[in-house]
């Protein structure tokens, strides 16, 4: 039978090709390369793969401008590669899930080409296009992410095009119906190659307000006060009318009509709002009608992963999505990877590991991640993305985290590469790469592995509910539980010992293999530091 739900609770681990394996001495990542590193992958003990762009682009934002949706770029390999890559990753049991950009193109995509040369070709309004305002200035005042307007002047046919992220990346129409046809067709292209699910790029900028009207300031109590406008002033716009449009749910409904075609496909919807995440996770996967997931920010901040913070945040997804479902993540290739970001030490970063393959929801996992990779340094002559460029040095982009993969320590380029890879590798990153560490039982890579087995083994861990939340001083406690299993899951997120009391009831300790200890012949739970407790209601 066909387990349509293999999604709920399940682990993705998130491939950055560029970064992954090179297998032609180019210096890039490529598809093939994935292939020849596909039974490290599934030793992890995941679930799925989520492969960032692959389709081809100008690589203005490193795939995520795509001028093709229906072919691979030459750099990672051809579609013949993809193919070889679906059977070798389906032969070891994963799953794949790969990264649909649909909100904005390359402007190097045909049909931008099209739209750009004339205000009646037959594409003339696949993107949105707007008049200057009389004075010849921008239509509104919508910011890009990356910097500036986000709007950008085309002299041929004397209009703006609307561009969320980089000019090279204009924004499709989607009030167009043809548009959202044909980014359907690209869909069911890789359905039919035998995809199993998607991670779905900026769903919440799919459409743009009808009326192009101004976004409003954003009020000062609403404002993440270590955001200078001077560093990015998009952080101080409130978005009403540049995204979250309530449109954007009428597209995902056709989008999922689609998915339902196939049965065991599924997707995760990316919902970038700092301000109204959780609430959009609801918005976005409540019912079964829409995305069946939505990528969690809540974890990729820079703010100390407290006890207390994850118990708000899941009170708050409780009370927004009851129904809904999140995938989270502590690390991607946007982020500061969390080892630097949280500044955790081993026994730390062990026992974030451990919580996580306790919470409630899928998870994500980052390439290196398992290594417990720290960010790379990357100097200011070797940067590679244009968000970095632009705002060096009180942002410094996103290459720290998309630093090649480290195989093996002997090899300068840590075995990524044999040519001159396309971002240097971390010399911090070669005492811990993948084969060092699996001499080391100790190592970060053996205790991912045991967590997620752990995880995997205990169905009320990979899809039960969750209840009783706890957090006293460092201690996060809560339970999970599924048909007639219930675990009672403690973590002490810090330095010093601690003391709490276990929930009545009658409890056997579990989880030794992850440092688990019992409760006390006083009914009281004693933890160590960054020490975690399991244990099952008898
Ligand atoms: O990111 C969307 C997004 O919200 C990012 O702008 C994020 O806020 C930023 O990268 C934080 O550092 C997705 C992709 O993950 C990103 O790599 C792309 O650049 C972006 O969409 C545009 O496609």
């Amino acid at each position: 039978a066909i387990d349509k739900d293999w999604w709920r609770g399940a682990v993705i681990y998130q491939i950055y090709p560029r970064s992954f394996q090179d297998s032609n001495g180019d210096g890039v990542g490529d598809l093939l390369g994935i292939v020849s590193r596909i039974p490290y992958i599934a030793s992890l003990g995941v679930d799925a793969i989520w492969i960032s762009p692959f389709f081809t682009s100008p690589m203005k934002d490193f795939g995520y401008d795509v001028s093709d949706y229906c072919d691979v770029d030459p750099m990672f390999g051809q579609l013949s590669d993809f193919d070889v890559l679906v059977n070798t990753a389906h032969s070891h049991g994963l799953k794949v899930m790969i990264d649909l950009v649909l909100s904005h193109t390359s402007d190097q995509h045909a049909w931008f080409q099209e739209s750009r040369g004339s205000r009646d070709n037959d594409k003339s309004d696949w993107y949105v296009w707007a008049d200057p305002k009389p004075d010849g200035t921008p239509p509104n005042n919508w910011l890009s992410i990356f910097g500036g307007s986000a709007w950008q002047w085309n002299a041929r046919r004397e209009q703006y095009y609307l561009h969320n992220f980089l000019v090279s990346q204009p924004d499709l129409n989607f009030h167009n119906p043809d548009v959202q046809d044909a980014l359907l067709d690209a869909t069911r292209f890789w359905l039919d190659r035998g995809v199993d699910g998607f991670r779905l790029d900026t769903i919440n900028f799919y459409f743009a307000d009808k009326q192009l009207r101004d976004n409003p300031a954003l009020p000062p109590e609403k404002r993440n006060a270590s955001i200078a406008p001077s560093v990015n002033p998009y952080n101080h716009q409130e978005h009403l009318y540049s995204k979250n449009q309530p449109e954007n749910l009428e597209f995902l409904k056709r989008f999922r009509a689609l998915l339902d075609e196939y049965p065991a496909s599924t997707c995760v919807g990316e919902v970038g709002d700092a301000q109204r995440g959780l609430e959009l996770l609801g918005e976005y996967t409540e019912g079964d009608d829409l995305v069946h997931m939505c990528y969690a920010f809540e974890f990729l901040s820079a703010e100390p992963l407290t006890a207390q913070r994850v118990m708000d945040t899941m009170g708050s997804l409780d009370n927004s999505a009851p129904d809904g479902w999140a995938c989270w993540a502590f690390s991607n290739h946007d982020v500061i990877r969390h080892t630097t970001r949280w500044n955790l030490t081993p026994a730390a970063h062990r026992c974030y590991t451990t919580m996580m393959s306790a919470l409630r929801g899928s998870l994500c996992i980052y390439q290196g991640e398992e290594l417990g990779l720290p960010e790379a340094d990357v100097a200011f002559e070797d940067l590679q993305d244009p968000y970095g460029i632009e705002f060096w040095p009180d942002f410094k982009g996103r290459d720290g985290c998309r630093t090649p993969m480290v195989w093996e320590p002997s090899n300068q380029n840590g075995g990524f590469t044999t040519g001159a890879p396309w971002l240097p590798v971390s010399h911090d990153h070669l005492m811990r790469s993948a084969e060092t560490q699996e001499q080391d039982p100790a190592a970060p890579l053996h205790h991912y592995r045991r967590a997620l087995a752990f995880r995997r083994t205990h169905p009320a861990l990979m899809k039960g509910a969750h209840s009783g939340f706890r957090a006293e001083g460092d201690v996060l406690s809560f339970k999970r539980s599924h048909e007639d299993q219930t675990i009672f899951c403690a973590f002490n997120l810090s330095d010093t010992p601690s003391t709490v009391d276990m929930p009545t009831g009658d409890w056997v300790a579990i989880g030794a293999e992850l440092g688990s200890t019992g409760a006390a012949a006083d009914g009281k739970l004693h933890l160590g530091p960054w020490q975690p407790c399991f244990a099952l209601q008898r």
